[in-house]
This record gives structure tokens, sequence and C-alpha cells, in this order.
């Protein structure tokens, strides 16, 4: 059965980004290009020596102290241990969400750190060692980020329509046109019909689930999103009352339903967030409704 205290995890996860941090920030400063490879064929979708360094060095770490939990790194995915998700309390690791930030000196970088039980997030850690924010959440005990507690800003603000938010996306790693045509009508609809308040690409799914927990945003979407970027970000917009959808959103608008339950567990594998801020429910609700009608799907393979 699950047990409610995760505290020891989320010390040593602290811990464990705070070094990752330190070597992520020196990578970051240091006058030398990083090495970097491309993991498909239009150099897209990169990695560094960094991100491989850091990801090695967290799951050796972890695996010393929580030896019977299983590992997620974003670079080792493929490795024996696979990415796919039990019941077992399971280690999500990205290394540096944000990569081509990273290797452009643009400062949204950071290591983001889950622990998922009963494929449930209990604990997120994500910090951003260029901006010096740590945010951090354990399950029924709030989120925060430098010890203040979340969200830090617009708490009592309504969020009365899609029209009032300012909404996150990213474009993704699929340049093809079936995988992005639909990401730019989307894009498209909700500047001009909705009329939204602006656009924002914080180039780091980890990141973009933080700027929403903080008050910073009211809405993040994604399709295409992994699991390592969003593992920590859905514990801390969760713990800072947000909202997180995945499939449901888009599945249950094809069947022609309109009702999704709040108290659904959201499916980490599912490749989909659609996230809304700290906000009164029916407000939260009308949102979703509205972002459903304006959201083009696009089938992506599960992880
Ligand atoms: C990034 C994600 C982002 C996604 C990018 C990229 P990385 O992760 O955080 O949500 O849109 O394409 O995958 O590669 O910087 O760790």
């Amino acid at each position: 059965m699950a047990k409610s205290d995760y505290s020891d995890f989320l010390n040593v996860g602290i811990e464990l980004a705070r070094v990752a941090g330190g070597i992520i920030r020196e990578a970051f400063y240091s006058g030398s290009l990083p090495t970097i490879e491309s993991k498909d064929d239009r150099d897209v979708d990169l990695v560094t020596a960094t991100d491989k360094y850091v990801e090695a060095l967290l799951r050796e770490k972890f695996k010393a102290e929580f030896p019977s939990y299983k590992f997620i790194g974003e670079e080792s995915s493929a490795s024996s241990e696979g990415s796919s998700l039990t019941q077992e309390p399971t280690i999500i690791v990205d290394p540096i969400d944000g990569t081509t930030n990273f290797i452009h000196r643009f400062p949204f970088v950071c290591v983001s750190i889950g622990l998922v039980v009963d494929k449930i997030p209990v604990v997120g850690v994500i910090f951003n060692p260029i901006l010096d924010e740590l945010y951090t959440a354990h399950i029924n005990r709030g989120a925060y980020m430098n010890g203040s507690r979340l969200p830090l800003f617009r708490k009592n603000e309504p969020l009365p329509s899609l029209s009032h938010c300012l909404i996150s996306t990213e474009a993704g790693n699929d340049r093809t046109s079936t995988g992005f045509d639909p990401k730019s009508r989307t894009l498209s609809k909700l500047m001009t019909d909705i009329n939204a308040r602006g656009l924002r690409c914080a180039g780091a799914g980890a990141i973009d689930c933080c700027l929403l927990a903080r008050g910073s945003t009211d809405v993040y979407y994604e399709i295409g999103v992994r699991a390592w970027d969003i593992s920590a970000g859905v514990c801390i917009i969760r713990e800072s009352g947000g909202m997180c959808f995945g499939e449901e959103v888009f599945s249950q608008r094809r069947s022609g339903e309109n009702t999704v339950s709040f108290d659904e567990p959201f499916d980490l594998m599912g490749r989909k967030i659609v996230a809304i801020r700290f906000a009164p429910k029916e407000n939260q609700e009308l949102i979703r409704r509205q972002l459903a009608d304006i959201i083009e799907d696009i089938i992506v393979p599960r992880d």
C-alpha cells in the first residue's frame, strides 16, 4: 500500500537537485561550446554531454539511497529499464529540461525530479540554477518556491474566460506537417478568435508547469510532451491548486460528452497536458471546456 510520507525522498531530491544545478550552472557560464548530439534526423531534439553526465550521476545517487525504486531518465529511457511506468515507486528525471535553452544560454533551464507511486506524482522538485529558483511539492502538503507557498501571485484573481488568459505552450520536436500544422492552427485560433492575452514558450515543459503554479501564467498545454518533462511539474501544479488534464479532455470531446472528473488520475505516459492555474473551480471548469473546443488534437503514440 502506498505510504503518505515521502519527506525522505523530498529531502534527498532537493539535495541532489542542488548538486545537479551546480554542474548545470557551471557548464552554462563556461565559455566552452557544449558537446551536442542529435536524437533525431532533423537536429531538433538535442542532448549534450552535461545532460548525460547529470543523469548518470542522479541515477547512481538515487539508486544508492532508494535501491528498490525504479528509475526513468530522459537520456537513458531507451536503456534496459525502458520507460514503462508501473505501480512501483518510480523516480522520473529530466537532467536538463530546456536543453536547447541551455545550448543557447537562454536562462530557462532546470533539473526536474519526480517521484511517482501507484502512477500518482507524489513529490516534485524542479531547480533552475540560473535564476536560482527551487520549486518543491509533496502530495497533500502544498507547493513552494524557495520556501514561499504557491501560488505566489494572483491568488484572488478569478479567470472569467480564456480571453483573459496568458497561455504557455511549446513548439515541440515534431516538425512534420501532420505534427506541427494542427499546433499552428490552434495558436492562430487562440490569438485571433479568442483574443487571448498572450502567448509564451518557456522552452521547457517543467518550467511551464512552475510558471503556472506560481501564478505567472494561466494555462499551459502541450501535445507530445514526455513524462520526464512534467512528472515533477504535475505534482507542483496540483499542490498549488491548479488542475491538470490529459487525453480525457480530447476523448470526451470526441464522444460528445463534456464532463471530465476533476479527480481523474493524470496519465503521465499519455503525452498530453492541459493545465489551468489556481482559480475558483467553476472558472477552471469553464476554461477547460473552452480549451477542449479550441485545441486541435494530434494522435501521438503513448510512452
Ligand atoms: C523539451 C520539453 C518541451 C518540449 C521540447 C523539449 P528537453 O525538453 O521540455 O516541453 O516542447 O520539445 O522536448 O529536450 O529540453 O529536455
